[in-house]
């Protein structure tokens, strides 16, 4: 494996970065996750603007334009030989001292690793996924605003401990109103009467590119779509419920907090973005 690591491939063994970045110190640091279908990357200019916000965010000053961290992805695919895979784009803060302040850090580094995922066994997104609500809150968007694909995830591992410590491998996290914000690395959709609905971004929600993507195929199947609150029981009592996220693409939930939704089994509607949704990833895409 061939990773790309300030301005050169090198091999997985050699692939280090210094104990001193900040990103490994603080998390401080942002990233994005990145699939390539059949040679195409999805959604790429899509996730070099949130990469670019989240860099915004934080006050990161990328040294690279869009065209040189588009090339980059792109290679290491290439280096790869990879055709289907996944991609993880990552900026630190760079090399600094001991010390919060990132001033002391020369420049940022970029890396970017391409390889396979799956996220869950193929049998989930046949049968679906059973899930529950967890206590940990997602984090207040005014502590560390959710939008940003920063390296600070022990919130969402600690909403994803607290799931696997009970024997389910995905978690709802509420926001701090006890809406529901989103899963731990995936959006959440549920469909009741024939509409969709989702937690709005501003809930403590990433703006998903997947999320996005099922917005789209929701405008192809001319189904209504509502961006709100959602409270728990609303999850309980939906006709179907679906995640979406670029490592779990898009997955039936069948069962939230032991109450079943729908008939128990991956929903009609569901299915259909599910099929939608494979048609569009193998349809678009920037070909690498
Ligand atoms: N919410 C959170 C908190 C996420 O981390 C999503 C929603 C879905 O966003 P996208 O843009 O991917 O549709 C994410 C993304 C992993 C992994 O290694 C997780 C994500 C992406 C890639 C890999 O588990 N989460």
């Amino acid at each position: 494996m061939k990773i790309y690591l300030n301005d050169a491939f090198v091999s997985k063994e050699n692939a280090k970065v210094s104990v001193f970045d900040h990103g490994f110190l603080y998390g401080d640091g942002i990233f994005e996750g990145i699939r390539l279908y059949d040679g195409c990357v999805f959604k790429l200019e899509e996730h070099l603007e949130r990469f670019e916000y989240s860099a915004k965010a934080i006050m990161l000053e990328l040294p690279w334009t869009r065209k040189q961290i588009s090339d980059v992805v792109c290679e290491t695919c290439r280096q790869n030989g990879l055709r289907d895979g996944y991609i993880r784009l990552i900026a630190t803060r760079g090399v600094g001292s001991l010390g919060l302040s990132p001033r002391n850090c020369e420049k940022p580094q970029l890396i970017c690793i391409a390889d396979k995922i799956q996220l869950y066994p193929q049998e989930y997104y046949e049968k679906g996924l059973k899930i529950i609500t967890v206590p940990t809150r997602r984090i207040n968007p005014s502590a560390l605003p959710p939008m940003v694909k920063s390296l600070n995830y022990l919130n969402n591992i600690l909403a994803k401990i607290e799931a696997l410590h009970v024997g389910y491998m995905e978690a709802i996290m509420m926001n701090d109103q006890g809406y529901v914000a989103e899963c731990t690395g995936d959006n959440i959709f549920i469909i009741q009467k024939g509409t969709l609905y989702t937690p709005l971004t501003s809930s403590g929600a990433l703006k998903g590119i997947t999320r996005s993507a099922a917005l789209e195929v929701a405008g192809d199947l001319g189904m209504p779509v509502v961006e709100t609150n959602l409270t728990r029981y609303d999850v309980w009592c939906a006709d179907e419920c679906f995640l979406t996220g670029t490592a779990a693409e898009l997955i039936p939930v069948i069962e939230v907090d032991g109450r079943s939704i729908g008939t128990g089994k991956p929903g009609a509607f569901t299915l259909r973005f599910l099929e939608q949704f494979h048609k569009k990833v193998s349809r678009e895409g920037t070909m690498i």
